[in-house]
């Protein structure tokens, strides 16, 4: 799949200080987009409230809602950099060598001296350092020359306290997998503009380099204090871990009692001591809709974990882009989409809240509400307004692998998954409040959106575990030895 383990990236940045310059190719909102298709995407959503999400008259973009300028929507954003030869031949040894690297100790992300400029703005003591971690090796490895690096800018290395448009850092985000080139802009302003909840700004940039255009990226802001202030202002001052692990706020005061507590926690009594459920489900709720191949909820891959005022941990939304993911595929489930056949993990923690009927079923009512707000018409109107906005840069990717053809397809499926999703999550809702079809093939008394295996009576959610089949007969995840069998 995509990022085996945490990923890295996503950018710092300050609230104040936006400065209301813009450059590069400014499009209006109403010269692009269009509401084309939205009476067949409301005809299959039917239950989703199509059009009710309101906010669409005042134009195509999505709203600001404090992000910095560099992040606007309407702005295709033009960044470029001068860096030496020295300089180059170092970060591209590191990009082709990262495992050597990594293997002998050696740090591979090291930050290099640039000339930064946006506009006719330039900061002369700039710096930046490759990103990634799967999809850099994935690039490497498959793309020959059109391996892309990935980068984070950064204006924080020299003068502590530098920023550029109250920006310390830019992440610059471009998987090979993502043919839409939008992927992750796309999944961080549905999470904010459609549920509200928090997520980086993000919008597009093309990026040159020493003259010469490199690659076009998803422009964005890095998680960190900065982005807390941003999305929490009345709680900023809580522990913040990437994956769960990594502290990227209060490195020198960390509750780490709070974190083994929480990393001890095996059933919902333990994990309510420490976490916040409801704003947890309600984000893992919102991958679901979201359709996220890589993020917590559908693989316990990429998140933030955030210690919230006296609420306790909150699950935070990271590298979107894998959302409306899953290989175009929209009928997974929003409980076993490891039944797609995917070999990725399932969170300790979401699987606790799965086995729990009450904190199932809160999680269940959360994908009710956050379903309610899914505005088909809206989020399809920025998918055209930004691949109108990009085509050009596209087209004329040095880095692009595959056809426009092709791009033109994945961005046709990706506006296709957002009337689809929420159509198979309303089926989905209404089989567990008996609405609708709530058939149970294997007669087992499951119906099939709570059976992990509508096609065998012995599987089941209320089934027992047995050794040595093979199977996973209690619908947890695992598999006999992995699921606590003695190993034979
Ligand atoms: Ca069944
Ligand atoms: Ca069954
Ligand atoms: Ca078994
Ligand atoms: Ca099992």
């Amino acid at each position: 799949m995509r990022k085996l383990g945490v990923v890295w990236g996503i950018a710092l940045w300050l609230v104040a200080g936006c400065s209301g310059n813009r450059e590069g190719n400014a499009i209006t909102a109403t010269g692009v987009g269009g509401n084309d298709g939205t009476g067949a995407a409301g005809a299959d959503t039917g239950a989703a409230g199509t059009g009710a999400g309101g906010g669409t008259g005042g134009g195509m973009m999505p709203s600001a809602r404090g992000c910095s300028d560099l992040f606007d929507q309407a702005t295709l954003v033009d960044y470029s950099f001068d860096i030496s030869a020295d300089e180059w031949a170092k970060i591209d040894y590191e990009f082709h060598n990262r495992d050597a690297l990594k293997a002998a100790g050696i740090d591979y992300k090291t930050y290099h001296p640039i000339v930064f400029h946006y506009g006719n703005e330039t900061v002369n003591d700039a710096m930046v350092r490759l990103k990634g971690d799967s999809s850099w090796v994935i690039t490497v490895s498959q793309d020959g020359d059109k391996a892309r690096m990935q980068f984070v800018v950064s204006f924080e290395e020299v003068n502590p306290a530098g920023k550029f448009h109250g920006v310390s850092k830019i992440v610059l985000d471009m998987p090979n997998d993502d043919h839409t080139f939008m992927q992750e802009r796309l999944g961080f302003t549905t999470m904010a503009e459609i549920f509200g909840m928090p997520a980086p700004c993000a919008n597009s940039a093309r990026v040159t380099i020493n003259g010469q255009y490199y690659g076009l990226y998803v422009n964005e802001e890095r998680v960190g204090g900065n982005y807390i202030k941003r999305v929490f202002p009345e709680a900023p001052d809580g522990d913040l871990y990437e994956g769960g692990w990594s502290p990227k706020t209060n490195e020198a005061m960390l509750n780490k009692a709070k974190l083994d507590a929480f990393w001890a926690a095996h059933d919902i009594a333990a994990m309510s001591a420490v976490v916040d459920m409801q704003a947890s489900v309600t984000e893992w709720a919102a991958e679901a809709l979201l359709n996220d191949a890589d993020g917590y909820y559908g693989g316990a891959h990429n998140f933030y974990l955030y210690d919230y005022a006296d609420k306790g941990y909150r699950w935070l939304l990271d590298d979107a882009d894998a959302t409306f993911g899953w290989v175009g595929r929209s009928d997974i489930s929003p409980i076993y989409w490891w039944t797609r056949g995917t070999t990725q993990d399932a969170g300790q923690h979401y699987l606790i809240v799965m086995a729990d009927p009450t904190w199932r079923a809160n999680y269940v009512a959360a994908l009710r509400q956050l379903l309610a707000s899914w505005d088909v018409a809206r989020i399809q109107s920025w998918v055209d307004a930004f691949a109108a906005q990009i085509e050009g840069a596209v087209e004329q990717d040095p880095h692009r692998l595959r056809s426009m053809e092709d791009h033109h397809e994945e961005v046709a499926l990706m506006r296709q998954v957002i009337a689809d999703r929420p159509a198979y999550i309303a089926k989905f809702l209404a089989c567990e409040d008996g609405s609708g079809d709530s058939s149970d093939a294997d007669g087992d008394g499951f119906g099939w959106c709570n059976d992990c295996d509508d096609n065998n009576p012995g599987v089941n959610p209320g089934a027992v575990e047995i050794c040595a089949n093979g199977i996973d007969d209690n619908c947890n995840r695992y598999a006999d030895v992995e699921d606590g069998c003695a190993a034979m």
